[in-house]
């Protein structure tokens, strides 16, 4: 029999829905793709503390600001797996800081709108989280095993936070007329850019068709972004508020919704730098790294030392 060269047995391998390790041969651009993703990945989930972070000290109660404040540290703790998981592929975490901070790598679109009142928190655990996890569940069965395996924890703890966003907006919808007025406002601000984060639609998705041959992804992004919208309209029904979208209506024939058209140049100038808070969020970062330089600086001095002992004794 033939022997099948390395990439035709890598290709047979996922195909066959094994999972690949670090120290497994892969091909390079399955490598690249996979850095370029999970870094992209851990920078949102670091950069998405941002507009949220900006309620914590202005939540409406001392129950809402724990909750805020252990959601936004599950964000932190997501990024670390995450990194951690794009490290064993060969890159070390401060290049890929580096490039966050020098504005190369890119981070989840949503996260360049502001967050204007308390209704805009329940928003993005509803729809954020909510859009979050429908595309983040299938990753738990991506081929590659460090990230898969990361994915587990990050949607059990993704799916308690779309609860509480749902849950704050229960609440607030069940208030005065003023304060269903903040959510419905809520709703049609987060409404589009949440359905721009499953990224453009297929036919202008550059990366889609080989990550789904390697199993990285398991679905497109249009059919993640139609489950999404399919899930979510009851929901908004539940709340007594309106989507945004003039032309969203029940297809029987196709059994989804049929939405309106995304505003594509909005998504692609948000994801070129020019959101409402790119700057803002990319400035942010970079202070919060040079404020941490010490802590950094110590724990390598303090590494440095163990080292040392360890040799003299
Ligand atoms: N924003 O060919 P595709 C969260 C880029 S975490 C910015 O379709 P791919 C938790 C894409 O990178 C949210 N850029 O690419 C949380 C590529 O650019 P490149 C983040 C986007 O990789 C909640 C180009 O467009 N989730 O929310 C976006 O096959 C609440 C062409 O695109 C993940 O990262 C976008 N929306 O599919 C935290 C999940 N969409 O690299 C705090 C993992 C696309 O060639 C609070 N990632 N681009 O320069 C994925 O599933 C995929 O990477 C996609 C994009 C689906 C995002």
């Amino acid at each position: 029999m033939e022997e099948m060269n390395l990439l035709d047995r890598f290709e047979a391998y996922v195909a066959d829905n094994k999972k690949v390790e670090p120290k497994d041969w892969m091909p390079d651009a399955y490598r690249k793709t996979l850095i370029r993703q999970i870094s992209q990945h851990a920078h949102s989930e670091v950069v998405g503390m941002l507009p949220e972070g900006n309620w914590i000290s202005r939540a409406p109660s001392l129950k809402r600001k724990a909750i805020l404040l252990a959601k936004v540290q599950d964000e932190a703790g997501h990024g670390l797996y995450l990194y951690s998981a794009a490290e064993t592929l060969g890159i070390d975490r401060d290049t890929l800081i580096e490039e966050l901070l020098s504005g190369k790598a890119k981070y989840s679109s949503i996260f360049n709108y502001p967050t204007l009142n308390w209704a805009d928190i329940g928003a993005i655990g509803w729809l954020v989280d909510g859009a979050a996890i429908m595309n983040q569940v299938p990753l738990c069965k991506c081929s590659y095993g460090p990230y898969a395996r990361a994915m587990v924890r990050v949607c059990k703890e993704e799916s308690f936070h779309q609860r509480q966003g749902y849950q704050i907006l229960l609440t607030i919808t069940q208030g005065t007329a003023e304060q269903k007025a903040m959510a419905q406002d809520a709703l049609n601000r987060w409404w589009w850019p949440s359905l721009m984060m499953f990224g453009p639609s297929d036919a202008d998705s550059p990366h889609s068709a080989t990550s789904m041959r390697w199993k990285i992804k398991h679905f497109s992004n249009d059919e993640l972004r139609q489950r999404f919208v399919d899930m979510t309209i009851p929901q908004a029904e539940i709340l007594g508020l309106t989507v945004p979208d003039k032309d969203l209506k029940w297809n029987e024939e196709r059994g989804h919704y049929d939405f309106g058209a995304i505003d594509w140049e909005e998504f692609y100038n948000v994801i070129k730098g020019n959101g409402p808070c790119n700057k803002e969020r990319l400035a942010a970062r970079r202070k919060a790294h040079e404020n941490g330089a010490w802590v950094r600086e110590a724990a390598v001095a303090h590494a440095n030392k163990r080292a040392a002992k360890t040799k003299a004794a």
